[in-house]
């Protein structure tokens, strides 16, 4: 059991603390200022921004346009920044985050290089004890996980791999100082939207480049380019509007051709081809909007599908190349990619493709990757695969609520939560875009600002009310799982092993995590607001 003797100084006593100083953790340590609570952000890392603090890899860059992928609570700011491309690169984020805690003047709240080690609730004080790896112990009535989605790393470790020779770097954990790929033999595992997005970067640099590839993935061009002046002022001329347009979206965010009503198998062979090249050329995820049933009906799915082969077959030289990149599975159950330039890569000479779809990797040798009687030497591995996602850094944690209960026991068959913002047995545990939320379906800051507001209008709401804790019932997480779960069931989503389905961690519970449809979950988060919180117990 962790720490259960808090430091009760005053100065270690809080009203909240927030865990995490990514875009979740900045707004709601803004938010808990605001409603004047005595507040502390623990974070990792030496710095803010989260996901986009770790992940540095060569490329990385947002899939959602930079004029929806930013904050909304602050008229000024929104105005004020410049984006200077179509996607912001990681960079830019960072710089944007680093930004907002600076004009905020967020930093004197947040401990850096800070690990929170457990948190866990004391019944009869009715506070957390929340330990970190400082070797500290502070209290607080409410915590706040703003642990992102995508924190935690999915490493699988190779026979062999203690011996390699060489660098190991992770995209999701890229070094702050950066890789030099020159005069290198790098090769890459994972051909997901990091790996995606890094192989062409690492091509140029690199002597050689093996990409080692388990499934293939379709990838979508994002045809990705500066901004133009007059295209900012026009949103910001009516900025709030747009905001309030995308968020009546399924997914949150708005794309530049709007959705065809129009099912793909009431169109002829030649209305495919145009819609589909139309959205090609345009870039981005407007390519899943080409129908109206891609995300429902196979049959339909599978039109999109065997466009984007084509497409693989004609940038693609080599036939027998372009055939292993040519993904056979349904497009849009993974998360689709967004490419600059990665299938052309491989029509360079100094990029070999490795299939690991049947045989895999066998070990890495001191000097390489050994694949069957294949032995790919290499000086620099990159492993691009990606995340424990939703829930891996949760269950990281040691997190404790009634009698004890973990959170490893309470989730065992997978997250069980109320509006993927409230847990059963864990009382004042607010979860930012937890499981069962909208969150990685959407765009992400606006999922994390509906969610940053809710609770705060739910601390206010408890604070006017005179209540304690606030905790989900058992009956309205069941429901909830069940209904997160059936909405999926109506789509293509669970037929593949994706890592929405946790399936790409080996001995994950098999459970479809995020919910689809942010407007009538934001419609519900409000009801159940306007309704004294139903579903949750107040104390
Ligand atoms: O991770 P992934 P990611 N041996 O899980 C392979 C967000 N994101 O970091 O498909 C060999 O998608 C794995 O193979 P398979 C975005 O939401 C956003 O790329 O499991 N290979 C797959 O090819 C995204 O969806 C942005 O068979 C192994 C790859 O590694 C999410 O992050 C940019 C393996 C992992 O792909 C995750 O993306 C980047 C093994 N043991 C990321 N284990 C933007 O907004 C895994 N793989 C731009």
């Amino acid at each position: 059991m962790p720490a259960q003797h808090p430091d009760k100084t005053p100065q270690n006593v809080f009203d909240i603390v927030i865990i995490g100083a990514g875009f979740a953790g900045l707004y709601m340590l803004h938010k808990a200022r605001k409603l004047g609570l005595h507040a502390r952000v623990f974070e990792v890392g030496e710095g803010v921004g989260g996901t986009w603090h770790w992940n540095r890899y060569p490329g990385a860059r947002c899939d959602v346009e930079s004029m929806q992928y930013s904050y909304q609570f602050d008229e000024d700011l929104q105005q004020e920044w410049e984006w200077s491309e179509r996607y912001s690169g990681q960079p830019e984020i960072l710089r944007y985050a680093n930004h907002v805690a600076d004009r905020f003047n967020l930093r004197d709240d947040i401990q850096f290089e800070t690990r929170v080690e457990s948190a866990c609730f004391d019944e009869a004080e009715e506070t957390w004890t929340i330990s970190t790896d400082r070797h500290e112990t502070v209290s607080a009535q409410f915590v706040v996980m703003a642990t992102g989605c995508l924190s935690s790393t999915n490493a699988p470790v190779f026979p062999g791999q203690d011996e390699f020779e060489g660098d190991i770097h992770h995209t999701g954990r890229w070094p702050r100082e950066g890789v030099d790929f020159s005069g290198k033999r790098v090769a890459v595992i994972g051909t997901g939207s990091s790996g995606i997005q890094a192989i062409p970067i690492i091509a140029e640099q690199a002597d050689h480049l093996t990409v080692f590839q388990r499934t293939a993935q379709y990838a979508i061009p994002a045809h990705n380019r500066p901004l133009k002046a007059e295209e900012q002022a026009t949103v910001k001329a009516r900025y709030s509007e747009f905001r309030q347009e995308n968020s009546l979206y399924p997914n949150g965010f708005s794309l530049r051709m709007p959705l065809n009503e129009m099912p793909a198998l009431e169109a002829s062979e030649d209305e495919r081809a145009t819609e589909y090249e139309a959205r090609w050329a345009e870039g981005g995820f407007t390519f899943s909007w080409s129908f109206a049933d891609l995300g429902t009906n196979l049959e339909a799915n599978a039109t999109a599908a065997s466009f984007v082969r084509n497409k693989i077959h004609e940038i693609v030289e080599d036939p027998e190349t372009a055939k292993k990149l040519s993904p056979d599975s349904v497009i849009g159950c993974k998360r689709l990619c967004l490419d600059t330039g990665y299938f052309k890569t491989f029509n360079r000479p100094d990029v070999d493709l490795v299939d690991i779809s049947q045989q895999g990797i066998d070990r890495i040798t001191p000097t390489g990757i050994q694949c069957g009687s294949e032995q790919h030497e290499v000086d620099i591995l990159v492993l691009a695969t990606g995340f424990d996602a939703m829930t891996g850094t949760l269950l990281a944690m040691d997190i404790r609520g009634r009698n004890g209960l973990s959170l490893t026991k309470q989730w065992e068959a997978g997250p069980r939560t109320y509006l993927g913002l409230g847990i059963p047995a864990f009382p004042n545990l607010f979860t930012i875009s937890g499981p069962g939320s909208p969150s990685v379906l959407t765009n992400m800051i606006v999922s994390i600002e509906q969610h940053v507001n809710w609770i705060s209008d739910c601390l206010e709401a408890m604070r006017a009310a005179g209540h304690q804790t606030i905790e989900a019932s058992e009956e309205a997480a069941d429901a909830w799982v069940a209904h997160v779960n059936e909405v999926a069931d109506q789509t293509v989503y669970p037929s593949c092993n994706s890592w929405y389905l946790g399936a790409n961690v080996p001995g994950k519970p098999r459970v479809f995590m995020p919910l689809l449809g942010f407007p009538p979950y934001v419609e519900k988060c409000d009801e159940v607001a306007a309704s004294n919180y139903e579903g949750f117990v107040l104390g």
